[in-house]
């Protein structure tokens, strides 16, 4: 997992912040979802994937991601539309605390597919034991 910081154009209009696969997205974006409306107490995630790349951004409000390497768990508090969350190999992860503005954006590196989930925490342990 790394935190990722994006160039921010501001003037006195406000600020745009580009995204670009293959750039300052670091894979070729397949897809694109986002999370909103959720009830900050329902947590969300409790999965790994196996091969899917993705970078998380909360563009507005606040969430906080829990990423377990198998190894170290970390967490980080996304609450700036310039910052994101690269994760990019096996991780277990968890979102938390989402404040009822958060609009949650997701690139991902793969178009949606059940099977590369890896919903149990035991066999997600196993796998990066290997
Ligand atoms: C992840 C975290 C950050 C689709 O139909 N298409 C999609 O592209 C996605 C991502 C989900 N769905 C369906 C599957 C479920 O019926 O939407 C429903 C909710 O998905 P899920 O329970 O997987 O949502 P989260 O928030 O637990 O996890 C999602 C992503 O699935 C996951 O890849 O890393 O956000």
């Amino acid at each position: 997992m790394k935190l990722v910081e994006f160039k921010e154009n501001s003037d006195e209009r406000g600020s745009l912040v580009s995204l670009e696969g293959n750039n300052n997205i670091p894979f070729e974006i397949k897809r694109v979802y986002y999370i909103y409306g959720v009830n900050e107490k329902s947590p969300r995630g409790f999965h790994a994937h196996k091969e899917l790349k993705q970078v998380i951004i909360a563009l507005s409000g606040s969430v906080t991601l829990t990423i377990d390497d198998g190894q170290k768990k970390e967490s980080v508090v996304l609450d700036s539309p310039n910052k994101g969350i690269l994760i990019d190999t096996i991780c277990w992860r968890e979102m938390h605390d989402f404040t009822q503005d958060c609009v949650l954006l997701v690139l991902a590196s793969g178009i949606y597919d059940r099977d590369d989930y890896i919903n149990d925490y035991v066999e997600f342990k196993n796998i990066v034991k290997i």
